[in-house]
């Protein structure tokens, strides 16, 4: 058994009762024995980043800790988004539930299933709003930039992603 560590994991969904799915799959996670929730975001309603053909996203991040390993919770992550019926349709492309680890203590990990820090975390604000609400001083160990310098980075794209604040979740 390791020491819990730290981790956050992004939540998106644009299909469905995306706000009650988000809801959903935060209870999944905080019902789970090695899972201690420490930390929710709020959720925001986010235009598509990439395939731009589909609807808004809603969008949140949380704060937890676990002593599972990566990969184990990457199990936990995929069995929840299973659970709600996830159809993998396209890369990209709608999705009811997507859930990403996007950082897991200081940890860079570089399997086939899984990169850590998320590999396009810090061009997105969809991730980097709620991520600097819930641990501004999270710095990214591959960037050496805390989550609320990687944001204000980014503020050139504040017209193109745009990212509105909905409330609490
Ligand atoms: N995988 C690798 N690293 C990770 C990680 N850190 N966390 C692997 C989770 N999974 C990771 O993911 C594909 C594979 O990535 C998994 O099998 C896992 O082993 P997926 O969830 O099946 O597919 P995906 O999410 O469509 O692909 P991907 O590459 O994760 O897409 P992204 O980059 O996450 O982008 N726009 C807005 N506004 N909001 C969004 O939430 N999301 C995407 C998806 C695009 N545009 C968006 C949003
Ligand atoms: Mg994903």
């Amino acid at each position: 058994m390791t020491l819990p560590e730290q981790v956050t994991i992004g939540f998106g969904s644009n299909l469905g009762d995306s706000v009650e799915l988000c809801r959903s799959a935060v209870d999944a996670l905080r019902r789970h024995p090695e899972i201690e929730i420490l930390r929710v975001s709020s959720l925001f309603r986010t235009k598509p980043v990439g395939y731009e053909e589909q609807p808004w996203f809603v969008n949140g991040v949380l704060l937890c800790r676990t002593s599972m390993e990566p990969e184990a919770l990457l199990d936990v992550l995929q069995t929840v988004e299973n659970e709600l019926g996830r159809k993998r349709l396209h890369r990209w492309g709608p999705r009811t539930i997507d859930l990403d680890i996007l950082s897991f203590g200081n940890r860079v990990i570089d399997l086939p299933r899984l990169v850590v820090p998320h590999p396009r975390l810090h061009e997105r604000l969809f991730v980097l709003v709620p991520l600097a609400e819930i641990a501004p001083d999270w710095e990214h160990p591959r960037l050496s930039a805390t989550a609320r310098e990687m944001l204000e980075r980014l503020a050139s794209e504040k017209e193109s992603q745009p990212v509105q604040r909905m409330g609490a979740l």
